[in-house]
Formats: structure tokens, sequence, C-alpha cells
């Protein structure tokens, strides 16, 4: 395929950028200034500037890209990228915030990813406590008993694991309780339902419930109106995410989110 060839060297070329997507803070309440958000964190998420065909999202070449074992390089990529950039933002004079980066499964048990996040974290100068690696649900499920030992080793370097597209696996949730996991991220398709259906909103308040008896942090994820944003405060959700706030964006504008220098 010829797109294979030319991500290979889209790689080496550097026309992979990152956007960063914040996460806002749900339950602290106090609103930042006017028209400033009380960003907790970004989401990484991969772009592909194409010389021809323009920003391709990721929809169109990670999975290619999964198929074809790139996956692996294009993700140290990202993950080495997204750990310089929360550094130069904190350099920057910006607050820290906390950086997610998505790492596929092909990354994770590939052998040495444990070495490699710790030296993307030595590399960059990046607080391990900062750097919160998201894991998909289903690629949770395909091996929890490989994937266990190895999210135990990453949280022992002092990194933070979440839970991506969370519930959307179809799990029997008995699987939480063995691995050392500390944030769900609510998939959108349950986000979508909170407000205007009863049994939505009783799945999501049902997550709620498991995440706080284990002591996980909720991110509620494709958030678009406000009323689904008051109705996961008032439930409890710790994060929320989404085009409410603000689409993935470029570095600059993410800095310019946060408080600015003194
Ligand atoms: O940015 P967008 O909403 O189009 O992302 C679509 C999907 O691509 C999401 O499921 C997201 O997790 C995935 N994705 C985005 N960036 C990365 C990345 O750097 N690595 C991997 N493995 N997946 C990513
Ligand atoms: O699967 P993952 O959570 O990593 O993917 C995040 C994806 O969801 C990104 O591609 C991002 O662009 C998309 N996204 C984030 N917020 C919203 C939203 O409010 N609405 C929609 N439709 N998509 C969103
Ligand atoms: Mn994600
Ligand atoms: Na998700």
């Amino acid at each position: 395929l010829q797109l294979r060839a030319d991500l290979e060297r889209a790689l080496v070329a550097g026309e992979l950028v990152l956007h960063y997507q914040p996460s806002v803070s749900l339950v602290t309440g106090a609103p930042a200034a006017p028209g400033r958000l009380e960003v907790h964190g970004f989401e990484a998420l991969v772009r592909w500037q194409h010389p021809t065909r323009g920003l391709l999202g990721p929809g169109q070449f990670v999975p290619l890209a999964e198929d074809s074992g790139l996956v692996v390089p294009l993700g140290t990529w990202v993950l080495q990228e997204a750990c310089r950039a929360a550094v130069s933002l904190q350099r920057a004079g910006r607050p820290p915030v906390v950086m997610s980066v998505n790492v596929a499964v092909a990354q994770l048990t590939e052998p040495g990813f444990v070495e490699l996040v710790q030296a993307a974290l030595a590399d960059s100068g990046l607080d391990p406590r900062l750097l919160v690696l998201e894991i998909t649900e289903s690629a949770v499920l395909a091996g929890t008993e490989v994937v266990a030992p190895l999210l135990a080793r990453l949280r022992a370097t002092g990194t933070r694991i979440a839970v991506d597209d969370f519930g959307t696996g179809y799990s029997a949730l008995s699987y939480l309780r063995d691995l050392p996991v500390d944030v769900l991220k609510v998939d959108k398709s349950f986000v979508d339902h909170v407000v205007d259906d009863a049994q939505g909103a009783s799945l999501v308040e049902a997550i709620i419930t498991l995440a706080r008896s284990l002591d996980l942090a909720t991110v509620a994820e494709g958030v678009e109106e406000r009323a689904q944003a008051d109705w996961l405060a008032a439930a409890g959700v710790t994060y929320g995410q989404g085009f409410l706030w603000s689409r993935p964006v470029p570095l600059v504008e993410a800095a310019a989110m946060l408080v600015p220098p003194v």
C-alpha cells in the first residue's frame, strides 16, 4: 500500500504533529477567570501533515499503522514529543498540567516499553506523575494476564494509567480489580445519553459508583453540551473533555489556555 511507505517516510520526515485537547476539572467548582478554562491536563492526539492530502486525522492512518506494526515507532515519537511539549509549557512559565498519551497494545507489549517510557521521562525532564498512559479497554481485555504486570511496572515508575473508551469492551468488570489503573475515561457513547435518557444516565451513575469504590478518577469524554457538563459535575465525574471546552489544538493554542506567566 502506498500509504504505508508514505507513513514510514512521514515519520522520518517529521510530518507527524500532535494536537492537544484539554480536560477540565468538574469538581473544584470555582470557574477560572472569565474566558479561561480550568485545565487539568491535555491529551496528545496525533495528526499527519500530509504533503498532498492535507492534515489527516488518526482515524485515517492509526489503524493502518496498527496493522503494519508502524504504530510502535509512531507511538514512540508521540510519547517523546508529548513529554517534551509538557516540559516546554512549564519552561514557558505555565503551571504544570497532566499530559495523556494514547498507547497502542502493540507498543505496550513490545519488549523494552517500560524502559522507553523511563527514557522519555528522563530525556525530557517531565515529572512522571504528570504523565498518563491511556490504554483502551479492548487492549486491556485482550490480554489481562500480560498487560497487568506491564501496567504495574509502568505505575512503579510514577506514571498514571487510564482505561480509555471505558464501557465499550462489554467486560465483566472483574478485570478492574486485578489491574493497577488510576483513571476511567468514560466513552463518549455513554456521555451522549446522560441528559435525555434515564437509562443512559443510570449507566454513567453506575460507572461513577464503580470508580469511586475502586478509588479511580473519571474523565467524561466527548462532552459537547453545557447540560451534559452540568449533569456530569453533579453526578461526581472528576474531569471533562470535549468540544464544549475545546477541540484538540496545536501546542501554541494549548499554551494560551493556561495561565500566562506573571
Ligand atoms: O483525534 P481523534 O479524535 O480523531 O482520534 C481518533 C482516535 O485516534 C482516538 O481513538 C485516539 O485514541 C486515537 N489516537 C490519537 N492519537 C493517537 C496516538 O498517538 N496513538 C494511538 N495509538 N492512537 C491515537
Ligand atoms: O479514543 P480517544 O479518547 O483517544 O479519542 C479521542 C477522540 O475523540 C479524538 O479524536 C477527539 O478529536 C475526539 N473528541 C474529543 N472530544 C469530542 C467531542 O466533544 N465530540 C466528538 N464528536 N469527538 C470528540
Ligand atoms: Mn484517548
Ligand atoms: Na476514548
